[in-house]
């Protein structure tokens, strides 16, 4: 049976030890109290790491278990090695830093921890896999787990994996830093479905995709296409428990403390941070503008006080220790700078404090400060709506938090401009009463229609709605005993027409077409398919018949130039034009593409007889597809009428004369020969799905690579084709 399960670096628990018998309590975090609602009603399983249960006795861990077991979850224990390096190391080190944009706070010792990073999400996907049904959905969590998705994939063809990435992805120019790039992109793409909180997160994730993984950016689907799959991204903004927010603020409880507040320093007014110690929350930047609103506007001082806690962590690290400090010196600077015998302009507070405390202290603020340089989403924001029953408060709030993107209300900064931010902090506080009130509306009204529920249902349905994965996809051949199963279907055959693309197929893309000459293995490869008495080989490019003929002329093979525009039957023989259009367009087409040229950096135009090509593997990919989709635009229009046929190949817009298709040289290879009608078609691109769809009952069609395409096989690489050719010519 298949059910629901859950994936996260941490379970919503914390595992305590009472004189060694072990007790569990829940934990408030945003993921927790997001996910509570799926995993209480349904049949859900929970996997992760239940923290550090060291002190809990040996034999009590059955005990452990049991309790875990009642709640659905499942632990995956971690040692110590592996916390310090796949945790601490790999995930907090290098990842976190890198995706928040702040390369210097790299830890150079973490790059190290990569092989454990590995390891641990390998560990992940076994008990995963040991643990299901094999068509379970599965929704996995978070940048610790970002290889998770594609080991899964080949444990569990079958079922549907769903990652959310709670932080930002960052720009590609920046993610590119990491040296395990392409296994992390690989890693996440083992997913059916990958949501990011905000638009730009997913750009910047498609935009490495394809400059890294070198696939097509398509701007107009949501999703992305490779190794033969489609895998959906959506932007699913996370929300809170605005009930609960909302109600804990009316606690009797909660109000006396807010009073308490109020009453300790009645004419003042109170500017509010909650944050976890780390460098992304912009705390010196932030400390640094209320002491330049100090300094800057006298009558101000005394009358405004800041209180700031900060909740301690990662306290071993080296770079938070720092930031620590550098807090202390600030606080300290300010106020024995502003302070008074009565007051002083910072409280700050460096501890946890317990929720009812922290509601008080979001009702009790004029002004909330939510100002981190970079932060995924930041549900503080969004707690300090939801607890604002009075519509009053005014919430200050950094664009490079990802919650800038729907709390447009807020008053948005840039937390480092100091000056600015300390304008804003002074607008906030003489803000008219009734400004705060429109604000306030609206910010609620936002945050209530989209919480943590609503989230954790956009995700799951879109989940449930993507394509199967593996349904109808082509079988792939990867071994010599995949091949002698191919091979069984053809021995019986008296002749085998063979059609061989070259560029993708037998040989890797050059970086331009002509340095992609065919090398000493793949001529013998061709020279023993050409003598083979039971093989009718054709070669059948997109390439010039000078190339062709320099390259394969003398073997006793077919060559077809330009798609078959011109074919030569063997080496003694001339080429014949097998179209006999005069191309008026080409000339002019010509002219176009010069110039598109010259506009886009890396681009070049091939001139052919039949056509033209204009290739842009060079040019950045988003630039590329851009100026293709232009001139295709131009095209469709200039051209009108005139018997030209455009398509897009692997990285390449192709013109050709209408009618002309690799397919046609099937067909007439076919009619000459009737009734032996066995073909092998081997390709990798676009104008090779031709020839598939005019392969004949019993022929084979193999696509080479990762798109998806028609026929019914698929080699992951040129090494394949090779290897098959070479037993093919063996038979
Ligand atoms: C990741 C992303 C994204 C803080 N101090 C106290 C306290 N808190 C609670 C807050 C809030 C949470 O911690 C912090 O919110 P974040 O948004 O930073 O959440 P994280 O899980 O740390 O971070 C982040 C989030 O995932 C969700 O996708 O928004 O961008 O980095 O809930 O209330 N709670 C209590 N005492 C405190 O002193 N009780």
């Amino acid at each position: 049976m298949s059910r629901f399960i859950i994936v996260s670096n941490r379970l919503p628990i914390t595992v305590k030890s009472e004189n060694g018998v072990p007790m569990l309590s829940d934990s408030a975090g945003g993921l927790a109290t997001a996910l509570k609602g799926p995993h209480s009603k349904s049949d859900s399983l929970w996997i992760g790491w239940p923290g550090d249960i060291s002190r809990i006795e040996k034999d009590r861990i059955h005990e452990l278990e049991g309790k875990l077991s009642e709640k659905r979850f499942s632990p995956v224990y971690l040692s110590s090695s592996e916390v310090n390096k796949y945790y601490e190391g790999f995930s907090n080190g290098v990842i976190w830093p890198l995706y928040h944009y702040l390369v210097d706070k790299v830890q150079r010792s973490a790059w190290a921890d990569w092989k454990a990073y590995h390891e641990v999400n390998q560990k992940f996907a076994d008990i995963i896999a040991s643990r299901s049904s094999g068509s379970d959905m599965i929704w996995i969590h978070d940048y610790q787990l970002s290889l998770l998705p594609g080991l899964l994939r080949k444990l569990l063809p079958n079922s549907k994996i769903g990652f959310f990435l709670h932080i930002p992805f960052p720009s590609s120019e920046v993610f590119r830093i990491l040296p395990w790039r392409e296994e992390i992109l690989e890693g996440m793409l083992g997913s059916d479905l990958i949501g990011f909180h905000t638009y730009s997160y997913l750009r910047h994730f498609k935009r490495a995709v394809a400059k890294i993984l070198g696939s097509d950016e398509d701007e107009n689907s949501e999703g992305i296409c490779i190794n033969g799959r489609n895998i959906s991204l959506g932007v699913f903004p996370i929300g809170i428990d605005v009930e609960r927010f909302s109600s804990l603020a009316r606690k009797d409880e909660v109000q006396n403390e807010i009073e308490g507040i109020r009453h300790e320093n009645p004419d003042h007014k109170i500017l509010l941070g909650v944050d976890r110690l780390d460098y992304t929350k912009g705390l010196i930047r932030r400390l640094m503008s209320f002491e330049r609103l100090l300094e800057r506007e006298p009558e101000l001082r005394g009358k405004v006080k800041l209180i700031q806690v900060v909740v301690p962590s990662r306290t071993k690290v080296d770079s938070y220790e720092h930031l620590k400090k550098e807090m202390d010196e600030l606080v300290g600077r300010i106020n024995s700078t502003y302070g008074s015998i009565k007051s002083l302009p910072v409280h700050y507070l460096y501890r946890g404090i317990s929720q009812e405390h922290l509601s008080a202290l979001y009702c009790a603020a004029d002004v909330m400060l939510v100002t981190p340089v970079r932060d995924g989403m930041n549900l503080v924001a969004k707690e300090f709506v939801a607890s604002r029953n009075d519509e009053n408060g005014v919430l200050i709030l950094s664009e490079f938090a990802g919650a800038a993107d729907e709390l447009a209300e807020a008053l948005i900064v840039n937390p480092y401009d100091v000056d600015r931010l300390a304008l804003f902090m002074k607008k906030a506080i003489l803000m008219s009463e009734n400004e705060k009130t429109s604000r306030m509306k609206r910010l609620r009204e936002r945050v209530f229609n989209y919480d943590a529920f609503h989230w954790t249902s956009a995700f799951v349905n879109a989940l449930e709605k993507v394509a199967m994965p593996l349904a109808n996809q082509p079988l792939v051949i990867s071994s010599p005993d995949d091949f002698e199963k191919l091979f069984e279907k053809i021995k019986r055959v008296p002749e085998i027409h063979l059609f061989l693309d070259y560029d993708g197929t037998l040989v890797p893309f050059a970086e331009t077409p002509e340095i992609a000459v065919p090398d000493k293995e793949l001529l013998e490869i061709i020279s023993a398919l050409s003598v083979h008495h039971g093989i009718d080989l054709h070669l059948v490019s997109g390439r010039t018949r000078d190339t062709l003929e320099k390259w394969f002329g003398h073997f006793s093979l077919s060559l077809h130039a330009e798609h078959g525009f011109f074919s030569k039957m063997s080496p003694e023989s001339e080429w014949i034009q097998n179209h006999h259009e005069n191309p008026a367009w080409k000339a002019m087409l010509e002219k176009l593409l010069d110039e598109y040229t010259l506009e886009t950096p890396g681009s070049m135009v091939e001139r052919k007889s039949g056509g033209v090509a204009w290739h842009y593997r060079m040019s950045d990919p988003e630039m590329g597809v851009k100026q293709a989709r232009n001139i295709r635009k131009r095209v469709d229009i200039d051209f009108q009428g005139s018997k030209v046929e455009m398509f897009n190949g692997e990285k390449v817009l192709e013109f050709r004369a209408k009618g002309v298709n690799k397919g046609a040289v099937i067909l007439k290879t076919l009619q000459k020969n009737p009734g032996s009608s066995t073909c092998i078609a081997i390709g990798d691109d676009r104008t090779d799905e031709d020839m598939f769809a005019v392969l004949p009952p019993g022929s084979i069609g193999i696509h080479v690579g990762k798109k998806n395409t028609r026929a019914a096989f698929r080699f992951a690489d040129i090494a394949c084709t090779r290897l098959f050719l070479r037993k093919l010519s063996e038979l």
